[in-house]
C-alpha cells in the first residue's frame, strides 16, 4: 500500500508512524498537497493528505478512516485502539483533542501563510486560538488525571498527542508552550523518542 502526503502533516504523520506501530508495511510519497499539488491530483484528485491507496488500488482518505482500515488490517489484538469501552472511550477523547488541537494549528498556519496579510482576519484568528489553547488544556487535564506512557505499546490516544503536540511547536509555537504544559511537552518528547517517531520525522 502507499501512503501519500508530507510527514509535516500531522495527519499523515499520525497514520504513518501508526501503521508502523502496528508493523504494517507501506510505501511513503512525500508529494505536498501545495508544491506538488499536479503530482496529487494524478493520485487523488481531491488533492487530501494523507491519502492511502490500498493494494487493491482503492484511495483512501481522512486519517481516522484511513486508521480504521488498518486497525482491520492488523487484526483483533494488534490495534491500537483498546477493546474494553472505558479505555476505548478515553483513547477516542484524547484522540478527538489532539486532532482538534491539530486542526486549529492548521488553521492558524493557513491564516497567516497562504491568507494576504491585508485580508488576514483578526477574529476569526482569536476564535481559533481560544480553541486551540483550550485542546492543549484539556490535554494537560487528561494527562494528569489518566497518564499516558511513551513505551513500546504506545497507543492511538499517545501516537496521535505527541503528533500533535511537535506540529503545534512546529507551526505555531506561540500559540503553546512546554512552561503552559509541562505534562503535554514531557510526554511528547519521550514519545519522540521512540523509534516508530525517529523513523518518521515530522522535517
Ligand atoms: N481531517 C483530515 C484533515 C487532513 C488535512 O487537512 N490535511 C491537510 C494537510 S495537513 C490537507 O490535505 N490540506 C490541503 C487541503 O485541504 O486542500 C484528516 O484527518 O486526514
Amino acid at each position: 500500500m502507499r501512503l501519500i502526503g508530507m510527514l509535516d502533516s500531522p495527519y499523515v504523520r499520525r497514520v504513518a508512524v501508526s501503521l508502523k506501530r502496528m508493523g504494517i508495511a507501506f510505501e511513503h510519497e512525500p508529494i505536498s498537497v501545495f508544491r506538488g499539488f499536479d503530482q496529487f491530483k494524478q493520485i487523488n484528485p481531491l488533492v487530501k493528505a494523507p491519502t492511502l491507496v490500498t493494494d487493491d488500488g482503492v484511495v483512501l482518505m481522512e486519517s481516522s478512516l484511513i486508521l480504521d482500515y488498518a486497525e482491520c488490517l492488523a487484526g483483533p489484538g494488534r490495534g491500537l485502539m483498546p477493546a474494553a469501552l472505558d479505555l476505548r472511550v478515553q483513547t477516542l477523547r484524547l484522540t478527538g483533542l489532539a486532532l482538534v488541537a491539530c486542526e486549529k494549528a492548521v488553521q492558524i498556519y493557513y491564516e497567516r501563510n497562504l491568507r494576504p496579510a491585508e485580508i488576514q482576519h483578526a477574529p476569526w484568528l482569536e476564535r481559533v486560538g481560544s480553541q486551540l489553547t483550550c485542546a492543549c488544556s484539556e490535554l494537560e487535564s487528561e494527562l494528569a488525571r489518566h497518564p499516558l506512557q511513551a513505551n513500546a505499546q504506545i497507543g492511538q490516544d499517545g501516537i496521535s498527542v505527541a503528533v500533535a503536540w511537535s506540529f503545534i511547536q512546529l507551526v505555531v509555537p506561540d500559540q503553546a508552550s512546554a512552561a503552559q504544559y509541562p505534562l503535554l511537552a514531557a510526554f511528547s518528547e519521550e514519545a519522540e523518542k521512540l523509534e516508530i517517531f525517529v523513523s518518521l520525522p515530522m522535517v
